[in-house]
């Protein structure tokens, strides 16, 4: 039984294909650099927004016709929606998905019950993963939409709910290990305040750290040997969220011990909303050694909260692309569409078309970041720029050979110094060659 019946199977046709329903770029076999374009990119989609965003927003409610989709909460209709969400990975020829609890299955208002529940979903999960060959990049437990977290989970004021977080997250890593999940994500929508005139930010920060020390401690247990990340994003739901950017993130888990534990998963509209730029975001974590995954979208400029648009952006895909393979390729990470249709696209088939874009925009991306790579003048160029550093006064500052009094008499010795132009325009330039 097919639940896209009209769709059919999603394969690569070249940039002069006109047909809508098969890549123009993602070659999937392709090797770029030598490795596979499949292994360089390593898709995945999001179990939330493909099946259980019904496209609502602040002002009306879900437009997405989901025709398999009883809306009830029962076990039958969770099982159902996971043999439509294997159809589409088929179709779509994505090899990872990630979730979190209660979009695979139910919330029940009941520990007991929806761990129960749980157990089942993963279950049918575990025979289609096996049947498909697909793969779980990471899962997570959502400690943010039931109303018992409405003033946090590891944040909450109230232990009892801190508690009650925990046992969610001990219930699903149980389940991310028994589907073998390369992951395990905490992000936190609620961790942060409101206003601080309620709050003491210090005690709450303790409490996020032992959430995530008692996980590691956990995963230790029970022989889960996937990749913790922490995902970064300063705001939405609440007002201020304590990982708000990837430096706010790795100081928290260095003044907490956890940074040998943790990486990050990096998400471009979180970046946008911190007002950064994804690149820069990515910088910073690779700095530190802790560019774990990607949660690949795209905000609209025009508008002032994470809209979770698919990436179209040649230019974005192009930069995420450049620092990824700078940065050897992913491990355990990948790209995941944290990305949702327009509410307007709200039928079956608008979801194809989506990740059919996303993942072109990333095979382009890729290939023009290894062009890049390739022709060499932006290295070369970055490398000449600082290459005062590798002799003379640079070099011995670098090597902490000198200090202040050695400085002073050098400069003393020598002419005013003169710059050379930094060629932002150039180099902007040189990237349009590529995309
Ligand atoms: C929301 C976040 C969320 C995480 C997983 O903005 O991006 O989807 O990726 O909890
Ligand atoms: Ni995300
Ligand atoms: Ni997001």
């Amino acid at each position: 039984m097919s639940y896209f019946p009209s769709i059919p199977q999603v394969r690569y046709e070249g940039p002069s294909s006109k047909n809508p329903f098969a890549f123009k770029h993602y070659n999937p076999d392709e090797l770029i650099e030598g490795k596979s374009m499949r292994d360089h990119l390593r898709f995945a989609a999001a179990y939330w927004h493909v099946m259980r965003n019904d496209l609502s927003d602040p002002f009306g409610g879900g437009t997405a016709l989901m025709p398999w989709d009883d809306r009830s909460d029962s076990v039958e209709n969770a099982i159902k929606r996971a043999d439509v969400f294997f159809e589409f990975l088929d179709k779509m020829d994505i090899d990872y998905y990630c979730f979190h609890d209660r979009d695979i299955s139910p919330e029940l208002n009941n520990l007991a019950k929806s761990t129960a529940a749980l157990d089942k979903v993963t279950d049918h999960l575990l025979t289609l993963q096996k049947a498909h060959s697909k793969k779980l990049l990471w899962g997570t437990a959502c400690l943010f939409s039931h109303p018992r977290y409405a003033q946090g989970a590891g944040t909450s004021p109230s232990a009892e709910v801190f508690a009650y977080g925990a046992a969610q997250v001990k219930a699903a890593l149980d389940a991310t290990l028994k589907l073998g999940g390369e992951g395990y994500v905490f992000w936190g929508g609620r961790e942060g305040y409101a206003t601080l005139l309620n709050t003491d930010m210090k005690r709450e920060l303790d409490h996020l750290a032992a959430l995530l020390h008692l996980a590691v401690d956990y995963a230790k247990k029970i022989g889960f040997t996937g990749q913790f990340y922490i995902e970064p994003k300063p705001r939405e739901p609440s007002t201020h969220q304590y990982d708000s950017d990837a430096a706010a993130c790795l100081n928290f888990l260095r003044e907490y011990g956890l940074k040998d534990h943790l990486k990050l998963n990096l998400e471009t509209n979180h970046a946008t909303l911190a007002g950064h730029t994804m690149l820069h975001e990515m910088t910073v974590a690779a700095n530190a050694d802790a560019l774990g995954s990607i949660d690949a979208n795209q905000g609209d400029e025009l508008i002032g909260w994470d809209t979770d648009q698919f990436p179209t952006d040649l230019y974005l895909t192009t930069s995420v692309m450049l620092k990824v393979l700078e940065t050897g390729g992913f491990t355990t990470g990948g790209l995941n569409f944290d990305a949702k249709r327009r509410r307007e696209s709200h039928e079956p088939e608008d979801l194809f078309h989506a990740h059919i874009g996303g993942m072109d925009a990333f095979a382009r991306g890729l290939k023009a970041a290894a062009g890049i790579r390739a022709d060499g003048r932006l290295e070369e160029f970055v490398t000449k720029r600082y290459a005062s550093w590798n002799e003379g006064i640079g070099a011995k500052i670098e090597s902490k050979a000198v200090g202040l009094e050695e400085i002073s008499k050098h400069v003393l010795s020598q002419p005013e110094p003169t710059l050379t132009s930094g060629r932002q325009e150039m180099l902007e330039n040189l990237i349009n060659e590529f995309i």
